[in-house]
């Protein structure tokens, strides 16, 4: 693999005291992720959308060390509220990049972020916050070094976002990314996502995405937890030969816009992934009754009137509800009628698929 081209050899001329903002939204597998091996390289390709409303907002502020000075300090703001609890996982992040963006070394970190989806309501902060902050630091490689084409600042971004969450990887571009070699995608790389934009049928580009809040509460299994959980788990190997497969024939549908095959093959996806956790050791069961409910809920409606709304899930309780825009307004009907009331709080996060990562200007 091709490590050497994310090295930075240069780490003069550093700007003495800088800042720099970015926004990145959350995304949502549609091939799920799940297993991977040291250096967060994933055992299978994953495809997702990228979302839009539900983003991470990051002001990175950075002051260069003095000559004497060792350590690097850690400031970690969430809503304006420091926030020591990210502290180690910025630390591993930055020991991680240090190979490919030297430069960080010579920086105390003082980091705000903010996220427009509520915190701890089950969507993946990790994606939408690495990947902020990775588009922050490639600002500073920019400013380092004005060479730097606009295309290569996305890629190693996406580099960077994967070494600190791999979900992550996914977030930096939009509508659609793929990230992990797969033999059908020259350019696919396990060390960083690149984007479907070619030959994507118009049905999903604006397609939407209704995140029904079943369950709020803290994730039951972490994602590293899970992760490992694929490591000797007796169907790993058939899984990840599947997801491939699977990513061969979701490249077809979304070229050819065939939306019951995609809604047979992303349920499925959602499914299996929730299957493996049930069969691993220890095994997790993380569907809740309500879960239940909503996925028998959206199978009856959708028998009964055509419409074709499907569901994903992520690690979790939640359900993610995927349709195609012209039919908005019949889905948020079925979801104020029968399905809010399965949500805590009656919680619903209407989002759809959108860019991805953005710089900010500072004034
Ligand atoms: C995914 N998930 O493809 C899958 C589906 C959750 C379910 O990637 O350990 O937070 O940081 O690389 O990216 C969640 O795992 O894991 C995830 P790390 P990440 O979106």
């Amino acid at each position: 693999m091709d490590f050497e081209q994310f090295k930075f050899p240069r780490t003069s001329q550093l700007p003495q005291k800088i800042a720099f903002q970015s926004t990145s939204p959350s995304n949502i597998a549609l091939v799920k992720y799940w297993g991977k091996a040291d250096i967060q390289i994933p055992k299978n390709t994953s495809i997702s959308f990228t979302l839009s409303n539900c983003y991470t907002s990051t002001l990175l502020k950075l002051e260069a060390k003095t000559k004497t000075e060792e350590k690097t300090t850690i400031e970690v703001e969430l809503d304006g509220v420091s926030t020591p609890s990210f502290h180690p996982k910025i630390e591993k992040f930055l020991k991680l990049i240090e190979t490919y963006c030297p430069y960080v070394k010579h920086y105390h970190f003082a980091i705000q972020t903010k996220n427009t989806f509520p915190h701890s309501s089950g969507i993946a902060s990790s994606a939408s916050g690495m990947s902020a902050l990775a588009m922050c630091i490639m600002q500073l490689e920019k400013k380092i070094d004005p060479a730097i084409s606009d295309e290569f600042m996305l890629k190693k971004a996406s580099f960077l976002a994967r070494l600190g969450s791999g979900s992550a990887s996914r977030s930096i571009e939009g509508k659609l990314m793929l990230w992990g070699k797969h033999e059908q995608l020259n350019q696919s790389s396990d060390l960083y996502a690149v984007a479907l934009n070619k030959d994507i049928h118009p049905i999903f580009q604006d397609y939407q995405d209704s995140i029904l809040l079943v369950d709020k509460g803290q994730k039951k299994v972490s994602s590293s937890l899970g992760h490992s959980l694929m490591n000797g788990h007796p169907f790993a190997e058939k899984r990840f030969e599947q997801a491939q497969e699977n990513c061969s024939e979701l490249l077809e549908i979304l070229k050819s816009g065939n939306i019951e095959a995609f809604m047979t093959l992303v349920e499925s996806e959602a499914l299996t992934l929730h299957a493996m956790m049930m069969s691993s050791l220890p095994y997790f069961m993380l569907m809740t009754p309500n879960t239940l409910a909503v996925l028998n809920a959206i199978w009856e409606f959708r028998k009964t009137t055509k419409i074709p709304v499907c569901f994903t899930l992520d690690a979790g309780a939640n359900v993610h509800l995927l349709y195609p825009k012209k039919h908005q307004q019949d889905v948020h009907n079925l979801i104020d009628e029968s399905l809010k009331m399965y949500c805590e709080n009656q919680q619903v996060i209407h989002d759809e698929v959108g860019n991805g990562a953005e710089i900010i200007q500072i004034k």
